[in-house]
């Protein structure tokens, strides 16, 4: 691989010069930060250069452009993973060594923005890591949340939201792109006139806000493609700074115009918990819809001109969740008022164009907006909206048996709401799933009436994850020793770390990769010490859960796992399990008390038990605050037991599963989501299975016939004993007893199977552990993990969008 410095001097010079540039002094008086910021403007200054190349690479082959529209990207930090990805990390880490310098630490002072959630947001930032590597002309479109998610910080045991500064000190990689700022007009009235014989529309007296765009590099492995992720952030379209309120002293009030169109990207919301039917979040979305569909058609009209027929030839956009829904109706509305197409024509370009992932079968995480909102808010879209409803019903095939039924489910506007999801699919060519569990069951049931209608729509695409940063970056003393015995041809190309099955029994390399994982719990041990006071022991399994925290994926389970083993070893001391540190991590959602009582349960249960001298020695808990990419970085190489245990049939895909199977982890699982590929690509031996299927799982609801207080008092023992250490004190120290998280799993007759699975889930738990008394077997297991793990590679992914949904 070329890399982007000749040499280590040309570095060293090009670094201090830079420093210089930017701060005014000289490399030995700048500060860490300086040393940082200046090391990132370098490096991003390199990548705009080979951007600016392969954008002219592009244009010249007149190659097809992917535009990834979504409303989260969790990019982690970018320092490392560009040194990588351009082959330049080994110079820069010596060239900085010879300076007195360690990349680790300024590459630890690099924000970690919070613009995403979750899996939906990472798996954007690793599906454009892999584009930029296929050579795919591909740029993520979404937004600049100046705060982004929340940081949660525990309290007393509690959750507590604070805002995250992540720009505080300014961000290197962004370049801010004034000449490319759009005008988004919210409200107003709809407007027709007539021209050349026909009706035209245009929407007056908007109260217009200005989209800024900012523009941050996306580096491929190996060097030669750099595209970019466009975000954008709204500010007013003119100051309307008010002097003479600033003059009485109103401030606030003299800047109030400028604080209502920054209010728009200030923050993300939580992707869950009925934080639907914001209007912030509504203008969200159709600002970043809108902005990006304004700069594509700019790009096609100075590439193409007005050759709008061949606009599929030339630009696919997909829609990442319902959240860039509007894409449809948007472009729909160019076409149309200002393009002057016909309906007809429009809609066939529009439907070649774009196409849908779906992430979740959660009916309350299906979006959708009260009609009365909408129209007020975005009239003419609304408009469009109701044409392309009205359309749909009217071209709806009536002779079939059970039209009705199917009219009614797949309608857009139904119930006084737009259903973004219908609406999704129906201006969409292509909708996929995303882990064929996940596929199987929107073709099934939750968007079965589109699959009747229309079944070639729908495929599968299973999540990846990019193994660069999670492998390669992460666990750079486990990347080394593969690359030792296989070569580093994997960083290329996944599929390679199939060799490592050779190496399976090979004693040796079972050792090395145990000292590495053992090295890799120290290092997290450090971390948790350090920024946490909280000491873990490497000499113990670590047993770890980290996600979201939501009902369906049960970390409640694996509290009342943790419960039992304690009351077991409390009544017999003699009762005896391998030692294991139990770690969570993940955050709730503001709203979602249940969700927060559950982190609340476990930072209370981990209080008492690691506090007890009694039960030390087998077991502790402990949960890390603030769940985020670079800290999940050091979480993942750590782990040795790979918690996923949602609700069969409740977890579209999950991507913590194949991030930690690739890093070694034994995946203690339900067959939902991506597990089944999981196991299917390592063997059942290599993973660990419990729990109800999620047949059974339908079985049983439809039954009727499941009755949590039926498992109560079928083990009053062990699981009755749980339920009622919830609102009996023991666990009540930090802020109380746990009343409504009892009532969630008796009153409300455990939704989510907990009591159902607990036994099975336990038992395979202390199954699996006890295996752990074998090294060589575990290590053996662990190693086939990851040799199995190539094909969740997000490189696959990529491939498979491309040839298959983007023909690109
Ligand atoms: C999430 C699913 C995960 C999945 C990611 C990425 C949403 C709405 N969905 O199972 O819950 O892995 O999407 O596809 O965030």
């Amino acid at each position: 691989m070329e890399s982007i410095f000749n040499s280590k001097q040309e570095f060293i010079e090009c670094y201090r010069s830079q420093i210089m540039a930017i701060t005014g002094k000289d490399f030995e008086h700048a500060s860490d930060f300086d040393r940082f910021n200046a090391l990132a403007r370098l490096i991003a200054s390199r990548a705009r250069t080979v951007q600016t190349a392969t954008d002219n690479r592009v244009a010249k082959s007149g190659k097809k452009r992917v535009y990834y529209f979504s409303i989260e990207f969790l990019i982690g930090r970018l320092l490392d993973n560009y040194l990588l990805n351009f082959g330049a990390r080994d110079l820069v880490c010596q060239g900085l060594r010879d300076l007195g310098a360690d990349l680790d630490d300024l590459c630890d002072l690099e924000p970690d923005p919070a613009l995403g959630n979750g899996g939906l947001g990472r798996l954007a930032a690793c599906l454009l890591d892999s584009m930029a590597h296929e050579g795919i002309a591909g740029y993520g479109n979404g937004m600049r949340y100046r705060y982004g998610l929340f940081k949660q910080e525990i309290l007393d045991g509690r959750q507590v939201e604070t805002t995250d500064e992540w720009l505080a000190s300014g961000y290197p990689w962004e370049v801010r792109r004034q000449d490319k700022a759009v005008t988004i007009g919210f409200g107003g009235r709809v407007v027709g006139y007539e021209d050349g014989g026909r009706m035209y529309y245009r929407t007056e007296d908007t109260q217009d806000v200005l989209a800024v765009p900012y523009d941050i590099p996306v580096v491929g492995y190996g060097g030669k493609t750099v595209n970019k992720l466009r975000v954008w952030s709204t500010e007013p379209l003119e100051e309307h700074f008010d002097l003479d309120a600033f003059n009485r002293g109103s401030y606030a009030e003299a800047d109030a115009h400028r604080a209502d169109a920054e209010a728009i990207s200030a923050i993300l919301y939580p992707n869950d918990a009925g934080e639907h039917g914001r209007l912030l979040r509504l203008k969200q979305e159709y600002l970043f819809v809108a902005a990006g569909i304004s700069t594509i058609l700019d790009t096609f009209r100075l590439e193409h001109g007005r050759a709008w027929s061949e606009l599929p030839d030339f630009v696919a956009i997909h829609t990442n969740d319902t959240h860039p829904a509007m894409c449809g109706p948007e472009l729909m509305r160019i076409l149309i008022d200002e393009e002057r197409l016909g309906w007809d024509e429009a809609w066939s370009i529009v439907t070649k164009t774009l196409s849908y992932t779906n992430h979740t079968i959660l009916p309350e995480a299906l979006e959708t907006w009260s009609i009365g909102t909408f129209s007020k808010l975005l009239p003419r879209l609304y408009q469009i909206i109701e044409e392309i409803a009205r359309r749909w019903q009217d071209d709806f095939d009536k002779s079939r048996t059970g039209w009705q039924d199917l009219l009614r489910n797949t309608a857009i506007l139904w119930d006084g709401q737009v259903r973004m999801a219908n609406l999704s699919v129906i201006c969409s060519h292509s909708v996929n799933g995303v882990a064929k569990i996940h596929t199987d069951i929107l073709e099934h049931t939750v968007l079965k009436d589109f699959y009747a209608l229309m079944p070639d729509k729908f495929n599968n695409k299973t999540n990846g994850i990019s193994h660069r940063r999670f492998l390669a970056e992460s666990n750079p003393g486990y990347a080394r020793l593969i690359t030792e015995v296989i070569g580093d041809a994997w960083l290329d190309d996944a599929s390679q770390l199939a060799r490592l099955t050779e190496f399976e029994s090979d004693p040796s390399f079972l050792e090395r990769a145990a000292r590495v994982k053992r090295e890799n719990k120290a290092r997290l041990a450090r971390y948790m010490a350090a920024e946490h006071a909280i000491s873990i022991d490497p000499n113990t399994i670590f047993d770890v859960q980290v996600k979201r925290f939501h009902s369906y994926k049960r970390q409640l389970l694996n509290i009342f796992k943790i419960m039992d083993i304690y009351n077991r070893r409390i009544s017999d001391p003699n009762f005896a399990v391998a030692p294991t540190t139990f770690i969570f991590s993940g955050k709730a959602a503001s709203s979602y008390a249940f969700a927060k009582e559950t982190i609340r349960l476990i930072n209370s249960v981990a209080d008492v038990i690691n506090a007890d001298a009694r039960v030390n020695e087998i077991m502790r808990v402990c949960f890390i605050p603030d769940f985020r990419v670079s800290n999940a970085q050091l979480i993942y190489p750590a782990a040795e037991i790979s918690e996923q245990i949602s609700t069969a049939g409740m977890e579209a895909s999950g991507t913590s599963n194949m991030k930690l199977m690739m890093n070694g982890a034994i995946t203690l699982g339900t067959l939902d989501g991506a597990n089944i590929e999981i196991v299917n690509l390592a063997g059942a031996d290599s993973e660990m299975i419990f729990g109800l299927t999620a047949e059974e799982v339908e079985e049983l609801r439809e039954k009727g016939t499941y009755f949590a207080w039926d498992m109560y008092n079928a083990d009053r023992a062990r699981l009755g004993r749980v339920i009622d250490e919830l609102t009996d004190d023991t666990f009540s120290a930090l802020s109380g007893n746990f009343e409504s998280i009892r009532n969630e799993v008796m009153q409300s007759n455990d939704a989510n199977l907990v009591m159902k699975d607990f036994g099975s889930y336990v038992d395979a738990w202390e199954r699996l552990t006890a295996t752990y008394a074998d090294p060589m077997s575990w290590n053996r297991r662990s190693v086939h993990n990851t040799a199995t793990s190539g094909w969740f590679s997000s490189d696959r992914t990529i491939r498979e969008y491309r040839d298959e949904i983007w023909h690109a």
